[in-house]
């Protein structure tokens, strides 16, 4: 399998509580290296740009407000397989749903407010990644 990068959110339920070492800690546990990492603050307009694919579902007005309530931690992670990976760690999006070990079913509050982001796809890493970093800031 090849080493892939993929896009990651630490959402504001979990910089909020000081779980942000523990989340990296989950990443770095199933192999995912850590090559860029800021802590940022959303505008409005940035989050309904970065959710923009789900404008027209019902939370979307509330997922961007939450999004934007409190500084996030945005990273790139790469390793072996490193979207599916991540995804993996990450567990489902309603924590009820989640498996045991995974950072939703430790760490989150609600299916709205999960911890973190992890991109889906390669084409959706790819943008995400350049939504945020620029390459100079990718330090593998
Ligand atoms: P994902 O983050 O697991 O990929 P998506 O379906 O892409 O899940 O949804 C994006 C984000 O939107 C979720 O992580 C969550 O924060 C929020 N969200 C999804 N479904 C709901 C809902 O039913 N109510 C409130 N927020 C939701």
């Amino acid at each position: 399998m090849a080493i892939q990068r993929t896009f990651s959110i630490i959402k504001p339920d979990a910089t909020k509580r000081n779980l942000t070492g523990r989340i990296v800690a989950k990443f770095e546990e199933a192999g995912l290296r850590i090559v860029a990492s800021k802590r940022i603050q959303l505008t409005l307009a940035q989050a309904q740009q970065f959710y923009g694919v789900h404008k027209d579902r019902p939370f979307f007005g509330e997922l961007c407000e939450f999004m934007i309530s409190e500084p996030i931690v945005v990273q790139v992670l790469e390793g072996e397989d490193a979207i599916a990976k991540n995804r993996e760690v990450m567990g489902a999006t309603n924590p009820a749903d989640a498996a045991d070990g995974t950072i939703r079913k430790e760490f989150a509050l609600s299916i709205g407010e999960n911890s973190v982001h992890g991109s889906d796809a390669p084409e959706t890493a790819a943008e995400e990644i350049a939504f945020f970093f620029s390459g100079l800031e990718l330090v593998g």
